[in-house]
């Protein structure tokens, strides 16, 4: 069993999307073990994607991702990680496989609708940073 932080981004909340993913995550056999809608303060925000700070569409990012509310989700279930970024699909909504969320919902890699964790490492790091022990189920 694995856990993978997945999150989805303001443009999918902002366009109703919350219901169709969580109802992709039920039909996948995922098991939501935390979940919270929530504003992303900047400081949590600049650490989430921390790693690319030095590029230059990190501001862009920072705003964007700050700029409404998001849908936090703990996923729970065997091979969690790799298996929910299948299911997100491609950075660029372009090179999304069909099927997948951002082939399905997305067309700019700006606004892709999802994220996922992408590593145990990461995995971990984000649902510490999103989640309180006492917000997710055993
Ligand atoms: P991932 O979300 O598929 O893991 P990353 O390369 O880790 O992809 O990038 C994190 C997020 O940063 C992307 O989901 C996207 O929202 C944003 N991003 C990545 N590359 C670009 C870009 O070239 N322009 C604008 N935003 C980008």
């Amino acid at each position: 069993m694995e856990r993978t932080f997945a999150m989805i981004k303001p443009d999918g909340v902002r366009r109703g999307l919350t219901p169709e993913i969580l109802s992709r995550i039920a039909r996948k056999g995922y098991r939501v073990v935390g979940l919270k809608q929530m504003v992303i303060p900047r400081e949590t925000a600049e650490t989430h994607y921390g790693e690319h700070r030095e590029r230059p569409f990190f501001g862009e990012l920072v705003d964007f991702i700050t700029g409404g509310p998001v849908v936090a989700i703990a996923l729970e279930g065997e091979n969690a990680i790799a298996g929910w970024r299948a299911m997100m699909g491609a950075t660029n909504p372009a090179n999304a496989a069909p099927g997948t969320i951002r082939a399905d919902f997305a067309t700019t890699t700006g606004e892709n609708v999802m994220h996922g964790s992408d590593s145990p490492e990461s995995a971990e790091r984000e649902l510490g940073l999103f989640f309180q022990p006492s917000e997710l189920l055993e």
